[in-house]
């Protein structure tokens, strides 16, 4: 097996809007981030992947794109684009950007053109249908509430938009919109950029009729291998870069296809089954419950062992659309927030893939309970939803949505990255107003404490990542899990070339005991978050890591 470096790369996901602010508008920016670039070489990253910067009226926070080759201003301009890869690149630090071109927003001059007649050259760049009874072609659901279809006045037919009705799904179909995009792209990859994260890639294609269908959002359509093919082939191949897809909807036999190690589409793909592990069959995220750790061991390891030697795993408990770890799957109290994080962290990097640490994540960032009213929340899933299911169908009450939107928005994520402990955490100075609600924890949660003290779970994230440049066997070994119907605990174990690596991590917050606990025979402790090892006994979210030879 050919390795490669975006296998042996962690990657630090950035979320520019609440980064850091440099010029007191109460927005993170480009320069903000390069402010910044020195703390996140100390963690040890490798590389930088952005959330969307590019021009956007803002109704998904840039995941609605208006022209792809320029800045949005909140974040600066092209000249500071450029200056941040310049010196990210001199530091060592590689800048993959998002790819979002399943939809477009609404005001891109594509649509603007397309939805103004029939026969205007655009309008076969979106996908527009003719009512059915004088209804929506069929019963497809956007992601934030509501039909999938709008119906536009002008022209008397419906466009699609999966997302938001400012969204419009690209017609993949139309070989003209598929050489934009790969023009766009390699203007991107000539400027230097290392890669691309592709937004819902697994939603391109669409079936080609219309019809109602049990899934209300189809993934891995038709064609999508077909397109991601081409554009390998287009663009792709010719650069040394790494490529991640977002790929909702899909099982390791997609996998093998989108992102198999002799396949020819991308690199590794973001699936989305362990995320499923709180969430409700029919309300989803906003009727979430208490995960069964034994589901998401299994899900987890069904990825580990059916990728291993064919497909690369990518590896993430967080990122900008998903509520925060520690208070998701381990403990935000002030007695095991840290233990837990740190837990965490190593059953998910101690697997066989490509880490990614999204901001704050390295400190133990939590979920934000002090956002009370629905006032406090931005996110457009987030509001959409409290208006559909408390205001308009009282599926739910305030209280309720409340609660839900504790453990599940988006804005858990998103909430101005903790710096220290001055007025807004030194994400922006005194006296403005940041675009979101800082999480009220930033006076004890921040990076200047972590720094501070050499038992913090950033110095334990960056010890991970010097482990790993230093034993393969992080990167490459073959996972095994020992404990599939344990409650509590997880253990498995990595092999390479005669080396063993044994994980074992507590869940809980009882003391146990088991065998499996034990070091192994002529084995060296590498990594652990208590200062002792006591064998078979496991204390509340300890994790311990073993190395056989
Ligand atoms: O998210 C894709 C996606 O599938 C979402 O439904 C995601 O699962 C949801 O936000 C979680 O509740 C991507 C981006 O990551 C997200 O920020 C965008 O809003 C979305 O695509 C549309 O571009
Ligand atoms: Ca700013």
């Amino acid at each position: 097996m050919d390795k490669h470096w975006w296998q042996e790369a962690v990657v630090y996901q950035v979320y520019p809007r609440s980064f850091q602010d440099s010029n007191g508008d109460g927005i993170g920016d480009l320069d903000g981030i390069r402010q910044r670039l020195d703390y996140i070489k100390q963690l040890g990253m490798d590389v930088i992947w952005l959330n969307p910067i590019y021009r956007s009226p803002n109704d998904d926070n840039g995941y609605d794109i208006s022209n792809y080759e320029a800045i949005q201003p909140d974040f600066g301009t092209m000249a500071d684009f450029d200056a941040l890869l310049k010196e990210a690149h001199a530091k060592g630090l590689k800048i993959v950007m998002d790819l979002v071109v399943n939809h477009t927003s609404d005001e891109h001059h594509w649509f603007m053109e397309s939805r103004r007649s029939k026969d205007n050259p655009y309008r076969d760049y979106y996908i527009w249908q003719d009512p059915v009874d004088g209804h929506a072609p069929n019963d497809w659901q956007s992601s934030f509430s509501g039909s999938a279809w709008q119906f536009d006045e002008t022209t008397g037919q419906y466009f699609l938009h999966l997302f938001s009705k400012k969204q419009p799904d690209l017609n993949w179909r139309n070989s003209k919109v598929r050489h934009s995009v790969y023009d766009m792209m390699t203007w991107w990859l000539d400027k230097g950029i290392d890669g691309f994260r592709m937004d819902v890639i697994s939603l391109i294609s669409k079936p080609k009729d219309f019809v109602t269908t049990p899934v209300r959002r189809p993934a891995n359509g038709p064609h999508v291998h077909e397109y991601l093919e081409e554009m390998n082939k287009d663009v792709l191949s010719k650069f040394d870069i790494m490529t991640v897809g977002e790929t909702p909807g899909v099982h390791p036999q997609d996998a093998l296809l989108y992102a198999g190690l002799d396949s020819h589409e991308l690199n590794m793909i973001f699936q989305f089954e362990h995320m499923g592990v709180d969430t409700d069959p029919e309300l989803g995220k906003w009727r979430p419950h208490q995960f069964k750790l034994t589901t998401l061991k299994t899900i987890m390891s069904k990825w580990q062992t059916e990728l291993n030697g064919r497909a690369w795993n990518s590896l993430y408990w967080n990122n900008h659309d998903q509520p925060r770890v520690v208070s998701r799957f381990g403990n935000d109290s002030d007695e095991f927030r840290e233990r837990s994080a740190k837990m965490l962290g190593a059953v998910l990097h101690f697997q066989q893939g490509t880490p990614y640490i999204y901001q704050g994540e390295e400190i133990g960032m939590t979920n934000a309970m002090n956002f009370n009213s629905i006032e406090d929340y931005q996110d457009i899933e987030s509001l959409n939803a409290y208006r559909d299911l408390v205001e308009q169908h009282q599926t739910l009450t305030n209280d309720q949505m409340i609660k839900a939107l504790h453990h599940s928005s988006r804005d858990n994520a998103r909430t101005p990255m903790q710096w220290d402990d001055s007025v807004n955490a030194g994400f922006a100075k005194e006296g403005v107003d940041p675009w979101l609600q800082l999480n009220a924890n930033y006076t004890s949660v921040n990076v200047k404490n972590a720094l501070a003290d050499k038992e913090s779970v950033f110095y334990f994230y960056q010890k991970m990542n010097t482990l790993r440049k230093q034993y393969p066997i992080i990167t490459y070994g073959d996972y095994t899990l020992l404990d599939p119907d344990d409650e509590q605990t997880w253990t498995y174990t990595r092999k390479l070339d005669g080396q063993t690596l044994t994980l074992t991590a507590n869940f809980s917050q009882d003391s146990l005991t088991r065998d499996y606990a034990a070091a192994p025979a002529n084995s060296t402790l590498l990594l652990s978050n208590y200062d002792d090892d006591q064998g078979q006994t496991l204390r509340p979210y300890e994790v311990k890591v073993y190395l056989t030879k």
